[in-house]
């Protein structure tokens, strides 16, 4: 039976570029599917955007952005601070506060494009790592930094669009900062009890803000670790699942088997056994970013079993049962649907079963045959035999055996006595019969006359050998009187002939009455030829 596994193709899809509904305050606006515009090109503009979600800061984390400052360096200001802090509406103060000054509790990450004296920034544009909405760059709330942003200007605010990396790891405890593809701050502390009060859950984000000076300033996500691009899927053996992910500039799928390209962002995975494939998405400055994704293989795909081809007997029914978790079921044959179904008519069998909760469709087919009733009749119709004759009566069928009524097995049978015979054939569907009715008759039945009157009324004046059809041909009819002297004979005459009869004259005078004996040699229509005698009185 062949055993079709139809390979589904499965959508693992969702989009890098964060579809969250993110929490925008102040001037933030939401400019396309993963940019945001935190100021405009105003004079104290200040807004900002949280991630929807709290996220764990017990668990690592790792952030890709593409930041803009604007396009005015000496006359633009004020910059953007990645934060953490549990608010969704939070918005800092403007102009130095970059949006996130007098937010606390908080953690900012700063990049602060305009020089604020009194809060001691540097000349060059700058990056720092600040707790509790500070902004001066002295104090136990200025963790790290300043240093200057980028490695190769001290000026950011230049029309471009340039990469900042933010990873957590939770395990070390340590926050760090890329920009341009450089490591630029690295911060190790207990955040969560230092900075959050022992509540690990804070929302993401970015503030920024303008004051006399002004840039528009915008964020772009390329990618959110929080945001898992690929789900776990389970399927049975022989399915695939397409693994799409986004976000990088190249891709190394590890392991590599059962992948058909293992360096795309859209792969078909179709492992033999459960697999943990782990992505590696690297971003423009070529650092990887990770992603993992367990597909399991379990079950069996061979599920769907209607069993080997068969026969059944025209009346009975075959029935088929493929129930299955979850599933649906599809079957080519019209009229039948679910998963039990009965069925009695030849035919081939189709069902495809997909299941819901895991990536598994299969089908199975089958061909019913029906097994040949035999026709069985014993032969002849009702009949009637002449006595002594056999009547053979033959069971013929194909298939099964036969049996008399009384349960003698038979294949022919001589039927010499009256009566009803009937024959059973036993065949695998059933039991068949047919009967006959057989009488027997004597075929030999003539009739002579015990007394004859020859006076010439033309009643009875002859004495010949009468019939109804039993008598084929008669060789001899012959009278003799009581001394034994022969008084008539004929040959080949045939009965029922009064001509060719004894007219009771010997050599043409009347015989005298009395007692007279005949012999008649005859065919008769069993086939058989008897002389038979008999006596016949003539009267006068
Ligand atoms: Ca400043
Ligand atoms: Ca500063
Ligand atoms: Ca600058």
């Amino acid at each position: 039976m062949p055993q079709n596994l139809k390979l589904l193709l499965f959508l693992v899809l969702l989009s890098a570029n964060l579809p969250a509904q993110y929490f925008l305050n102040g001037s933030a606006v939401q400019t396309n599917d993963s940019c945001f515009q935190l100021t405009s090109e105003v004079e104290f503009d200040v807004g900002s955007i949280w991630f929807p979600e709290k996220v764990d800061l017990r668990n690592s984390f790792d952030l890709v952005m593409d930041m803009f400052f604007g396009c005015a360096d000496v006359n633009g200001a004020d910059g953007i601070v990645f934060g953490l802090q549990p608010i969704s509406a939070s918005v800092g103060q403007a102009g130095e506060g970059l949006g996130i000054g007098g937010v606390r509790p908080a953690l900012g990450v700063e990049f602060d494009t305009y020089q604020n004296t009194n809060r001691n920034d540097p000349v060059f544009d700058h990056v720092a790592i600040m707790a509790n909405g500070a902004v001066t760059h002295s104090g136990p709330d200025n963790l790290a930094g300043p240093v200057v942003a980028s490695t190769s200007s001290n000026n950011i605010e230049n029309c471009q669009f340039l990469p900042l990396r933010v990873t957590w790891d939770a395990n070390a405890l340590t926050l760090r900062v890329y920009f341009n593809c450089d490591l630029r701050l690295e911060y190790t502390g207990d955040i969560v009890n230092e900075i959050f009060g022992g509540d690990p859950f804070v929302f993401y984000g970015f503030a920024a803000a303008t004051g006399g000076l002004f840039n528009r300033h915008e964020v772009c996500f390329r990618f959110n670790s929080f945001l898992k691009q690929l789900d776990d899927v389970t399927m049975c053996p022989g399915g695939q699942v397409l693994l799409d992910v986004t976000g990088g500039e190249r891709y190394e799928w590890t392991p590599t088997e059962g992948l058909d390209d293992p360096t795309a962002a859209s792969v078909t995975a179709a492992p033999d056994t459960t697999t943990l494939y782990t992505v590696r998405i690297f971003d423009e400055c070529d650092i990887p970013l990770l992603d993992t994704v367990r597909i399991a293989v379990e079950g069996d795909s061979a599920f769907v079993k209607l069993g080997p081809d068969t026969t059944i007997c025209p009346t009975d029914f075959l029935t088929f049962d493929v129930t299955t978790p979850t599933a649906i079921y599809e079957w080519a044959n019209p009229g039948l649907s679910g998963p039990v179904v009965s069925v009695s008519e030849r035919g081939t069998y189709e069902v495809t079963v997909t299941r819901q909760d895991i990536i598994c469709e299969a089908s199975d087919r089958i061909f019913i045959d029906n097994i040949p009733v035999p026709e069985f009749d014993l032969g002849p119709p009702d009949t009637s035999l002449c006595l002594g004759e056999l009547l053979p009566l033959t069971a013929v069928f194909e298939v099964g055996e036969g049996f008399l009524d009384d349960g003698t097995p038979f294949d022919t049978v001589y039927i010499s006595q009256p009566g009803r015979y009937r024959a059973y054939v036993e065949h695998p569907c059933g039991t068949l019969f047919d009967q006959v009715d057989v009488a027997f008759e004597s075929c030999r039945a003539v009739f002579l006359p015990t007394a004859f009157s020859p006076n010439g009324d033309g009643i009875n004046d002859r004495f010949f050998p009468q019939d109804g059809g039993d008598v084929l041909a008669i060789y001899r009819f012959a009278v003799y009187n009581r001394w034994g002297n022969l008084v008539y004979e004929a040959f080949d005459l045939s009965p029922n002939d009064a001509a060719s009869g004894w007219d009771g004259q010997v050599n043409g005078r009347a015989a005298p009455p009395g007692a007279y004996v005949w012999t008649l040699d005859a065919d008769y229509r069993d086939g058989s030829r008897t002389v038979d005698q008999g006596t016949v009185t003539l009267l006068r």
